[in-house]
């Protein structure tokens, strides 16, 4: 058994859950922030068989997009006189991000 951790936009979040309870697979949608841009995502966690991790990652491909953000860099602390001009930078965000990792033990009680 594995444990699929996908980190998706927050916007795509919601759609992943339920494409992943059409196929009956049951997920776990937790509220997160990305550490670069401090904005909201989704974190979906769900363990499944061995054989079915190829098909969760196919349908997390088919419900997240890429997006490309604009951050504003924070501005570094100045010396009287300096000047900083500040130009916002475009990321790249997602798809998602994927770990797959193994249970040792598994039980709903
Ligand atoms: P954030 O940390 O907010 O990162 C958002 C996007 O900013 C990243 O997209 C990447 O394009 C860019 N980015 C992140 N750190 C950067 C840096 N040090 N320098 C330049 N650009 C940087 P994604 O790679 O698609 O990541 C989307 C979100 O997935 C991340 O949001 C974070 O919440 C999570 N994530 C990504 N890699 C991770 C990892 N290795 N471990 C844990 N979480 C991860």
């Amino acid at each position: 058994m594995k444990l699929v951790v996908a980190i998706v936009h927050h916007e795509d979040a919601r759609a992943l859950v339920d494409a992943l309870l059409d196929r009956e697979f049951r997920a776990t949608k937790l509220s997160s922030s990305g550490g670069f841009l401090k904005q909201s995502n989704g974190t979906v966690l769900l363990a499944v068989e061995d054989d079915a991790v190829d098909e969760v990652l196919g349908i997390v491909r088919e419900t997240c997009r890429s997006r490309t953000q604009v951050v504003n860099p924070m501005p570094p602390i100045m010396e009287p006189g300096e000047f900083f001009m500040p130009y916002p930078l475009e990321v790249e965000v997602g798809g998602a991000t994927v770990f797959v990792l193994p249970v040792e033990r598994f039980e709903r009680i």
